[in-house]
């Protein structure tokens, strides 16, 4: 049992510091086993800091090898350290150098935070608290200092010496090593601090900015791989475009670098002007990238870029506000990605991925607010509701502001900010100054966790021409937060009439309602619409304009009509996901479909594959049966997955049984020899194709036709999806196709490899586990690299809820035994994969007790991470 004391960190206590750092010159001296750091900080109390006051410095596992204060060596008595804290015990209470050396074993630093060594690349690591892994220092966001780098190192081991900001000089440096100096003079918080050294090749371009200033731009990689690196590069020169047209925002320095490496928690690091990468987001070729890798390369990369502005310029007061700057960013770089490729397919994936991973995580054991009130381990809040359901509230104050006073009120934001550690209420108050808007309710979805759930009741009264629509918010109960107030929920809708077109009304009464969006404030509100012509089918919630969950008994045919009719192309597929859902639910509950109702989707289905004017990529979703994660979601409690899962399996052989041979002729159409480009038309064609395909094999249970398209694949987008098909449906044919794809794709590629360990993870028999084992305990298996770890495991808990939730405990005690390993190494990896448990409340009992008792049995272990152990005592209070 762990008896380590948890310390939780509260918004409440936050203070500003004592002391302010304003100036920082680093001198990374590099060698082969040790990097010695020496770091001369320029400090000086706060005008109110009382004399007397220690100055109190964070570190985390450091050893001081000196200090000074202004060139003299501190007496011991002056000063107390250990590997995480420096004290100087009475600061000079004026400007003064503080000189301390410490000497670093990056290769020794499996947790990927501070400065460690990725394939042989020194890189850094620095948000939220790396960078006291590398010196002592005031590691908090509120601290902004201006940064100057020496790097010095062997001149063949490391031709390459970045840091960030402009390069100043470098030179030799004698005994076959050189230096570089960078200087950064735009004041940041160390967590923004970022260092490369290596051998490294390169792909370089520029940028003209609008006011006419010429950027360097560089991607760093290994050697070999710079071809590799043009489509982040077209991204990059695209994003910088598109934040000065829509945001007006314009590059700040002369040069932008980004590096690639292969050792790399998170997805990406928007350090200032050294962006670095996880390589998975950088590389792409068409051989080995699919498109959903080519678009999620463009989104990463634009979303680093912009957070030079939402991050770097205004950063966080303190890390309880992270959502200020993620939510944000999330908001822009979803924003870039609807211009440039189709507004209403983004919009879909985006809401896809909130119900698949924000829900579950707001219902569940790990839920909390945007902006939380405490934590214990900052690490373990990089989640899906910081980010995502962060930038749906940015949504919903564009929404209810207009287009035009949210630029407004942006361009207030970075005037009146800039340069600034900021908060959500800073945030909020510039658009409540700009627009005379009152936020004060507003700023609830940023303090209440849990999906508010809105549900629907309507009527039409033909005699009086009036319609009523009755809606009720609830929010339920979350860990720690008994009490939920109601929200401003905007609600963008229109009324449909009997012919499919826009109906109008004289009046309405009963709540704000503004154009086209109705504004909830109150638990329930009864809205009296006069003047209506007909019986109006509603499109509620267009665009999804709000993270809710919606409840309303609809028809079928209602459904399906809006599917047909309604203006909205979200709302169109949303209805059709609603038609599946009820009757998924229904049979997983015993009810099994009605033939009519199966015929009508049928119908809609094809109705949605002929269209001449939708496109292919929003096609492709429409014929998407919602996934076992989202229906067991909405079941709610109680959830058997492999039922689920073998509905499913059942609901699409039959409504498309029946026209197999329909959707071959659909495939075969689709069938392009075009040379590969990711643009979002082909790719929009392939995905229909793709989606074609895992039905016409879903629907006949014969597999030929995807073992046919593997083989002749010219692009990995191809051959991933068949291979998918196969892989997960674990036919006769998976096995050997699997073996196939190993050896002649994955084996000299780590990021196909990652691919080959997804599909090995997600096969629904009861095998997987024992086969996962085996690659796990291969000797050559890259036991260190999060991209492999997660492909492999985290795929298996997050896209394998069958084997994963098996109730003879299986799949848990794989996982947690897996956690327990990984742990001692690399604590985010560990934590992260753990929790994908968040969804065992809702298992049947048999499955829910087998978690819990894997859970249990990890808490048991002699000693885990403070990341882990939160993430476990959360889970299991
Ligand atoms: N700010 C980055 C996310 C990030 C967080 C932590 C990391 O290391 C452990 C790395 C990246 C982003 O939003 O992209
Ligand atoms: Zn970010």
């Amino acid at each position: 049992m762990r008896t380590e004391t948890e310390h939780t960190i509260f918004l409440k206590d936050y203070a500003p510091s004592p002391y302010r750092i304003v100036a920082v010159d680093l001198d990374f001296d590099i060698f082969d086993k040790v990097t010695i750091a020496r770091a001369q900080l320029s400090i000086e109390p706060e005008a109110e800091t009382p004399p007397g006051t220690p100055l109190v410095l964070d570190g985390d596992g450091l050893s001081l090898s000196s200090v000074a204060i202004d060139g003299a060596p501190l007496m011991q008595s002056a000063y107390a350290s250990d590997a995480n804290s420096l004290t100087i015990v009475e600061p000079p209470q004026r400007r003064f150098v503080l000189e301390t050396e410490v000497h670093l074993d990056p290769a020794a630093n499996t947790k990927l935070m501070g400065l460690y060594r990725s394939n042989g690349v020194w890189c850094t690591q620095c948000e939220p608290e790396g960078f006291r892994r590398i010196t002592y220092y005031l590691d908090r966001p509120d601290c902004l200092a201006v940064f100057k780098v020496t790097l010095t190192a062997d001149a063949k081991l490391a031709p390459v010496l970045l840091s960030n900001g402009n390069l100043v000089r470098a030179g030799d440096a004698g005994d076959g090593r050189h230096f570089a100096v960078w200087q950064d003079l735009h004041p940041k918080p160390a967590y923004l601090f970022a260092m490369v050294a290596g051998d490294l090749g390169s792909i370089t371009d520029s940028f003209t900015t609008a006011s006419g200033k010429k950027v360097d731009l560089a991607i760093y990689c290994e050697h070999g791989k710079e071809s590799q690196c043009d489509w982040a590069m077209d991204s990059l020169k695209r994003s910088m475009a598109w934040d000065e047209r829509r945001f007006g925002r314009e590059y700040d320095l002369d040069i932008f670098n980004i590096v690639a490496v292969s050792d790399f928690n998170f997805g990406a690091m928007e350090n200032k002007g050294l962006n670095i990468f996880n390589d998975r987001l950088v590389f792409a070729q068409p051989e080995s990238a699919t498109d959903a890798n080519y678009a999620g390369i463009e989104r990463v990369i634009a979303h680093e870029y912009f957070h030079n502005w939402t991050g770097n310029r205004i950063t966080c007061r303190d890390w309880f506000q992270l959502c200020l700057k993620e939510g944000l960013t999330v908001y822009r770089d979803q924003e870039f990605s609807s211009d440039e490729r189709s507004r209403p397919v983004q919009r879909i994936h985006n809401v896809q991925g909130l119900r698949s991973a924000q829900f579950p995580e707001d219902s569940g054991p790990l839920a909390h607010a945007p902006r939380p009130d405490h934590y214990k381990e900052i690490n373990n809040f990089y989640t899906t509701t910081v980010y995502e359901k962060g930038a749906e509230i940015v949504r919903m104050l564009a929404t209810l502001l207009g287009e035009t006073a949210f630029r407004k009120g942006m361009d207030f934001y970075f005037e009146r900010h800039d340069g600034e550690a900021t908060t959500i209420e800073a945030f909020l108050a510039v658009f409540a100054d700009s627009s005379g808007m009152d936020l004060d309710q507003f700023k609830t979805w940023y303090l209440q966790a849990g999906t508010p759930q809105v549900s629907v009741r309507d009527a039409y009264d033909a005699e009086n021409q009036t319609y009523t629509l009755e809606l009720d918010q609830l929010t339920a109960a979350t860990p720690g937060q008994l009490e939920k107030s109601a929200l401003v929920i905007p609600i963008r809708f229109g009324l449909i009439g009997p012919n499919g077109s826009p109906m109008g009304w004289s009046s309405v009464s009963g709540a704000e309602v503004r154009d086209d969006m109705i504004v909830l404030r109150e638990d329930s509100a009864v809205l009296r619409f006069e003047g209506v012509a007909n019986r109006p089918v509603p499109s509620l919630f267009r665009e999804f304009s709000a993270p809710v969950q919606v409840h309303a008994d609809r028809s079928q045919d209602d459904l399906l009509f809006l599917a047909q009719h309604d203006s909205d192309p979200f709302n169109r597929w949303e209805a059709l996901q609603d038609v599946s859902s009820a009757l998924l639910i229904d049979a997983v509950d015993g009810k099994r479909w009605d033939d009519k109702a199966l015929d009508g989707l049928r119908q809609a289905a094809l109705q949605t594959l002929d269209s001449d004017t939708l496109d292919d990529a929003f096609k492709a979703l429409a014929l998407e049966i919602p996934d076992a994660s989202v229906l067991g979601q909405k079941i709610g409690k109680d959830i058997d997955p492999a039922r689920i899962h073998s509905t499913r399996k059942d609901f699409i052989a039959a409504l498309f049984g029946p026209v197999v041979g329909t959707l071959e002729t659909a495939y075969e159409a689709l069938t392009s020899n075009k040379p590969y480009a990711p643009d979002a038309a082909q790719a929009g064609q392939r995905a229909l194709r793709n989606q074609l395909l895992k039905l016409i094999v879903g629907a006949g249970g014969d597999d030929a036709l995807a073992v046919q398209q593997y083989s002749e694949a010219g692009n990995m987008t191809d051959r991933f999806a068949a291979l998918t098909i196969v892989g997960t449906e674990w036919t006769h044919d998976a096995a050997g196709l699997l073996a196939d794809f190993h050896t002649r794709f994955a084996t000299h590629d780590p990021l196909v490899l990652d691919k080959w360990l997804m599909i090995s993870a997600r096969a629904d028999d009861d095998g997987v586990i024992e086969r996962m084992q085996a690659i796990l305990a291969d000797p050559a298996f890259p036991k260190n690299n999060p991209n492999r770890l997660r492909s492999l495991v985290g795929s298996f808990v997050l896209s394998n809820p069958v084997q994963f939730t098996r109730a003879d405990g299986a799949g848990f005690r794989f996982v947690t035994g897996f956690v327990a390993d990984v742990d001692a190494r690399n604590p985010q990896v560990a934590a992260r994969v753990l929790t994908g448990f968040r969804i065992w409340p809702i298992l049947e009992p048999k499955r829910r007790e087998a978690a819990k008792a894997a859970l249990a049995d990890l808490q048991q272990s002699a000693s885990l991470s403070r990341n882990t152990a939160d993430i476990l005592g959360r889970m299991l209070a």
